[in-house]
């Protein structure tokens, strides 16, 4: 599952490491002020998981698991997107106003990235073949 609908609980919402948000929630950043036009992301990470959500605005995320991709429209603070780790994303289509709230589950490293799409499908498909032999 990679939506989440948070109770708005009149006007907040709280989410909990570990029970709201599918992992220890380590760091926390957000996006804002992104020039038009200028995709946000554009890569996957070996271990860190984030969590998504658009506090302000919208904005649109593409998540792809090497297979297939799938396209989500964050524009409220109550729904969250998981991109687990292995998972290419791409941030787009920014409103002007949108604060986009990432919580990652680790500490920002930057050996955790995989920044070229040709790495990531190679690293997904040595998993694949690797879980064939293994089960
Ligand atoms: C993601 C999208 C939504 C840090 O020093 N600490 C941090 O926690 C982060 C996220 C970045 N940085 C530095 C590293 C680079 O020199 O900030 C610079 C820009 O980072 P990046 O090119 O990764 O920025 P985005 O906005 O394309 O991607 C970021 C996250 O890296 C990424 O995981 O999903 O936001």
């Amino acid at each position: 599952m990679n939506i989440y609908k948070h109770e708005d609980l009149g006007g907040k919402v709280s989410l909990d490491s570990g029970v709201d948000v599918p992992f220890d929630i380590k760091r926390v950043f957000y996006i804002y002020g992104t020039k038009p036009g200028i995709p946000r992301g554009q890569h996957s990470h070996h271990k860190i998981k984030q969590y998504l959500v658009a506090i302000k605005g919208s904005c649109k995320v593409t998540l792809d698991n090497g297979k297939e991709k799938t396209v989500h429209v964050l524009d409220n603070p109550y729904t969250g997107l998981f991109q687990d780790a292995l998972i290419w994303g791409e941030m787009c289509d920014f409103s002007d106003d949108c604060v986009l709230l990432v919580l990652a589950s680790d500490h920002y490293d930057e050996s955790d990235y995989i920044r070229d799409y040709d790495d990531f499908l190679n690293i997904v498909l040595w998993n694949t073949w690797t879980e064939i032999i293994w089960f």
